[in-house]
C-alpha cells in the first residue's frame, strides 16, 4: 500500500457540500483505504480574483491503485460530483482533486506530475497538509514545517 496526499478544493455550487462529498467518495475507492482529512479552509483565489471565495482541504488515503489508475479515479469523482450544470459544455469546474504525493514516487508524465508542481507555494495545501503530517518530508528530502516557513497565510482560515 502506498500513502496518498490528495488536495481538495471547490469554490463553487455549495463547496463545504462538493468537498463533504468528494470524501465519501474517496472512502469507497476500490483497493484503497481512506486515513483522514484535514479541517476545511477558507482560502483567497489564486489566479483570477473575480471568482468565489474557494474551501480547500488535504484528504490522505492508503492504496494499491497505480497512480494512474487512482487519477483516473479522482477524475471519475470530479466529473460525477463536480460538475452540476451537466448539459453546460463548458461549465465551472466545483470540485478539484489533484494528487499532492504518492509515496515516494517522483512522476514526470503527460498526465501526472508529483509531487504536484504547486504543493510548495499554495498555502491552502501546505497547511492543511501540515495539519495531518506534521513530520512530513517530501520526495526531494525538504521538511513541510520549512516549506511552511517561506509560505504566508494569506487569509487561509479553518471553517470547522
Ligand atoms: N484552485 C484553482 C485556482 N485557484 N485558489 C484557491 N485558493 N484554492 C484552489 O484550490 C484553487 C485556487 C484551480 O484549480
Ligand atoms: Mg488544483
Ligand atoms: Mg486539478
Amino acid at each position: 500500500m502506498t500513502k496518498v496526499y490528495i488536495g481538495l478544493g471547490a469554490n463553487l455550487n455549495e463547496p463545504i457540500a462538493q468537498l463533504e462529498r468528494a470524501i465519501d467518495a474517496l472512502k469507497s475507492l476500490s483497493d484503497s483505504h481512506f486515513v483522514g482529512c484535514s479541517r476545511f479552509y477558507g482560502s483567497r483565489p489564486m489566479g483570477p480574483q473575480d471568482q468565489p471565495d474557494y474551501v480547500n482541504a488535504v484528504a490522505c488515503i492508503e492504496t494499491s491503485l497505480t497512480a494512474e489508475t487512482l487519477l483516473d479515479a479522482l477524475q471519475k469523482i470530479e466529473l460525477e460530483q463536480g460538475r452540476i450544470r451537466k448539459n453546460e459544455r463548458w461549465g465551472p469546474r466545483t470540485l478539484d482533486l489533484d494528487i499532492l504525493l504518492f509515496g515516494e514516487l517522483q512522476i514526470n508524465t503527460e498526465r501526472l506530475t508529483v509531487p504536484h508542481y504547486g504543493l510548495c507555494q499554495r498555502e491552502f495545501v501546505v497547511y492543511p497538509l501540515l495539519e495531518i503530517a506534521p513530520h512530513l518530508e517530501l520526495p526531494s528530502g525538504d521538511k513541510l514545517t520549512d516549506i511552511c516557513k517561506q509560505v504566508p497565510l494569506n487569509g487561509l482560515t479553518p471553517i470547522q
